[in-house]
């Protein structure tokens, strides 16, 4: 962990309304994983920053974790698009051990027969392996008082992008933090067009 907080990162702490929200910072997003996100690592001494900033000032820091169970729809084997990630309760599906987690842990895919790539879609993690169906992310920000939403994490395409769209449509401002994302670039490009289109509805690109 740095001991020097960025600046950008300390003043957004300030907000009394704001919250950082970090997705999917989990081994089998990162280089050696099995849907490694080319220097996806690369965002955890940024994130670490913002989360020591966020945990003085005493602002909500929120994690989400992709959480499938086995067999989950989005794997190939059931003519999904990805290998199989992030099985709940693995290595895979831990956070990357260098990221600092403190703060409250939201969990998303759990449901074998639908993908979920918005933390929005999560639910609070419960325990070990579960999850807790009745407490969303978006009501637990709104009681809260929280307005604005400082996102980062993995991957810029996926599952930043569906947090950060979601986020924009419940109502929330939302900036994205450019150098802690990365994207998986199925396609090249996507993980700009991505970025583009968050900026299109709303979304301020920072950093
Ligand atoms: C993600 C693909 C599949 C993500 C999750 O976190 O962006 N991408 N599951
Ligand atoms: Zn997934």
């Amino acid at each position: 962990m740095s001991d020097r907080v960025p600046i950008a990162a300390a003043e957004a702490a300030r907000d009394p309304e704001a919250a950082l929200v970090i997705v999917d910072v989990q081994n089998d997003f990162c280089p050696g994983g099995a849907l490694a996100v080319p220097r996806g690592d690369e965002v955890v001494p940024v994130l670490n920053g913002w989360v020591e900033a966020f945990t003085a000032a005493g602002r909500p820091v929120v994690y989400t974790q992709d959480w499938h169970p086995e067999g989950h729809i989005s794997f190939r084997e059931r003519g999904g698009p990805w290998p199989v990630h992030c099985v709940q309760g693995t290595r895979g599906a831990d956070f990357h051990p260098g990221l600092a987690v403190r703060g409250t842990v939201f969990r998303k895919g759990f449901d074998r027969d639908r993908e979920a790539y918005s933390g929005f879609d999560g639910a609070l993690a419960r325990g070990e392996r579960g999850v807790d169906p009745g407490t969303g992310l978006a009501g637990w920000l709104r009681e809260r008082g929280v307005r604005r939403l400082y996102v980062g994490g993995l991957a810029t395409d996926y599952c930043v992008r569906a947090t950060v769209l979601d986020g924009l449509a419940a109502g929330f401002e939302v900036s994205v933090l450019i150098p802690a994302v990365r994207a998986v670039d199925v396609e090249p490009g996507d993980g700009d067009r991505a970025l583009r289109e968050m900026q299109e509805k709303g979304a301020r690109l920072v950093g």
